[in-house]
């Protein structure tokens, strides 16, 4: 492997491992030599799939060692929500982040979807909301979708509506894939893997069955991989995650995640307002007149007081 170009994409991560695709389109495993440090966060992987990186091959052994990772264009990161709470990349130089949301077989709760949608703004990637299973839901469920694909559209995400079994919505998902790199995130179960069979044909991601008394998926696909579609674009499977832990920002900045509050916040009496207690705070008043969800605002609450950090004291106001 001397003598080839040292500049190669991250494909797939499985911790230790890599694998890597050089310029030349050729596939080999590497590894990480000493202790790599990002600027500003400690995350439990230095390297993620997406990450353009260059490499050295010692000539005898037929693995690379990655030696650098070139500046990344974004990524987007997830604390584990266990009692370890460390950080993870989960994928690097994406246009587009999908999150597959099930009503049902397995249930996307809203406060699982926007943690992700504030993950999603804070670093900077579009986020696209994936209905899928449309196959299978219960008139109720359906009118659910219907009311929260309306919630969210109407604030500016785009929503899709999906079965990667009876392949509906396939072609609106491929729009947004094509010549792009995409990550699929969401629950395990949710079809992240299968929508990717459905969208190419000529792609095997691995699929699991749904656990039968939990409605809960098995964790088929157990690292980061980045497939190349047929059709143009690359697209990252990811593991299914059970909650989507915040990293640390900072609080004051939350209120410009929850995208429908900008209009809002410079009404507010207290320029410093949270929106929690203060008197007089538009983000509030809207909520009351219905111009902000209820359900959104419950939920922006919930991440701001998750935060040990957030001290509210009336003195603050200013
Ligand atoms: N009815 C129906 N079943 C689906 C659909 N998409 C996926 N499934 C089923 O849901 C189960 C889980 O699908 P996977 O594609 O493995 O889910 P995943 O999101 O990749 O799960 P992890 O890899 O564990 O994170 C499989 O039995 C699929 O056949 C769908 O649109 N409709
Ligand atoms: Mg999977
Ligand atoms: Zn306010």
């Amino acid at each position: 492997m001397n003598n080839k170009p040292n500049r190669a994409l991250v494909i797939r991560s499985t911790g230790s491992w890599y694998i890597l695709r050089n310029e030349s389109g050729e596939l080999f495993d590497a590894r990480i030599k000493g202790k790599f440090r990002m600027q500003g966060i400690k995350t439990t992987n230095p390297v993620a799939v997406g990450d353009w990186v260059r490499y050295e091959t010692d000539g005898e052994d037929e693995n690379a060692i990655i030696t650098e990772i070139e500046d990344r264009k974004n990524y987007i990161v997830r604390k584990s929500v266990n009692l370890s709470k460390q950080a993870h990349i989960i994928a690097a130089n994406v246009d587009f982040a999908l999150l597959v949301v099930t009503i049902a077989n397995p249930r996307t709760s809203t406060g699982f979807i926007d943690r992700f949608l504030v993950t999603a703004e804070a670093y900077h990637i579009t986020p696209i909301l994936v209905f899928n299973k449309v196959d299978i839901l219960t008139e109720e469920e359906r009118l659910e979708m219907e009311y929260l694909i309306h919630v969210y559209s109407e604030i500016g995400y785009q929503c899709i509506r999906t079965s990667a079994i009876v392949y509906e919505g396939l072609e609106e998902v491929k729009a947004i894939l094509k010549d792009k790199t995409s990550m699929f995130s969401g629950h395990s179960g949710a079809g992240k893997s299968s929508l990717i069979n459905a969208i190419d044909e000529t792609l095997a991601a691995k699929v699991g069955i749904i656990s039968d008394s939990t409605y809960k998926g098995k964790h088929t696909t157990t690292f980061a991989e980045m497939f190349t579609l047929s059709f143009g674009g690359d697209i990252i499977d990811t593991p299914g995650i059970k909650g989507f832990g915040l990293v640390d920002f900072d609080k004051d900045d939350l209120n410009h995640y929850f995208i429908e509050m900008r209009d809002y916040l410079p009404n507010c009496k207290f320029n410093n307002c949270l929106h929690l207690e203060e008197p007089k705070c538009a983000v509030k008043d809207a909520v009351e007149e219905g111009l902000i969800s209820a359900e959104r605002y419950k939920n922006y609450v919930a991440i701001i007081s998750d935060d040990e950090e957030v001290h509210y004291r009336t003195s603050d106001y200013s």
